[in-house]
């Protein structure tokens, strides 16, 4: 398989992307996975292909030496298969039947999104393991209430997945469900999942929120339990940003 210039600048963002996930401590041993739908770049248009990080494959390596670390693979006409493609055999994720099935799901609607990125967020996993914010949308209005930023930049929230044993089907479809209303969810007890047009989009958005995480830990730690912005100060940016 040829690399033309589109999908080595493709390689390049993952790259980037994996080493901002492991300089943050959100990858360790070989946390996460991304991949990404490179069938528009690819020489061979016949079934789709994905551009993958590898099983067991850790993503401070799938920075330093990308294509040592990652898989690209073509899904058959059939779509009950898929080969790897790229010289270096490589085995995608394990949790390729959750990227898969998010990628089918997004393709379905239309959506103009290529990325799927997992990653480990310290704070927010650990916000998951308090039931009580793992209401529908009491994260997000929590996290969007830390700093104007969040509400402005994740407009749709969090959405929140029960725990579900990494890599099952059950984790894809809960994760599916969420994923009308947000491009980001919590998997419960385990981690975050984005989706966007590139890497840099998820992986922005996971920052940010997991900024209000920090800030929201920050207040606790100080003995306090950080006031939040107003419903009133937050009517006000929504507004103000059209959100
Ligand atoms: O790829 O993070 O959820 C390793 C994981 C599985
Ligand atoms: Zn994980």
């Amino acid at each position: 398989m040829k690399y033309n210039r589109q999908l080595t600048e493709r390689i390049a963002e993952v790259a980037e992307v994996a080493g901002y996930l492991w300089q943050k401590g959100w990858a360790e041993r070989n946390g996460g996975n991304i991949s990404y739908n490179i069938t528009d770049v690819a020489e061979n248009l016949c079934g789709h292909f994905f551009l993958v990080t590898g099983t067991n494959r850790r993503m401070r390596y799938v920075c330093s030496s990308p294509m040592d670390n990652m898989a690209v693979i073509r899904i058959s006409d059939d779509g009950r298969s898929y080969a790897i493609v790229a010289e270096k055999y490589i085995s995608p994720t394990s949790e390729l039947p959750s990227h898969l099935s998010i990628h089918d799901y997004l393709l379905g609607r239309g959506r103009n999104q290529k990325v799927v990125i997992h990653t480990h967020p310290i704070e927010l996993v650990a916000m998951t393991h308090n039931a009580a914010f793992l209401g529908r949308d009491v994260l997000s209005r929590l996290l969007w209430s830390m700093i104007p930023e969040t509400r402005a930049f994740c407009p749709k929230g969090v959405g929140i997945v029960p725990y579900a044993l990494p890599g099952s089907i059950e984790l894809a479809d809960a994760t599916i469900a969420q994923l009308d209303d947000y491009d980001v969810v919590l998997w419960e007890k385990h981690g975050a999942l984005g989706v966007g047009e590139n890497v840099i989009e998820p992986f922005d958005m996971i920052d940010t929120l997991s900024k209000s995480a920090q800030i929201y830990m920050s207040g606790r730690a100080m003995g306090f339990t950080p006031a939040g912005m107003s419903d009133a100060q937050m009517q006000q940016l929504k507004e103000a940003f059209n959100l």
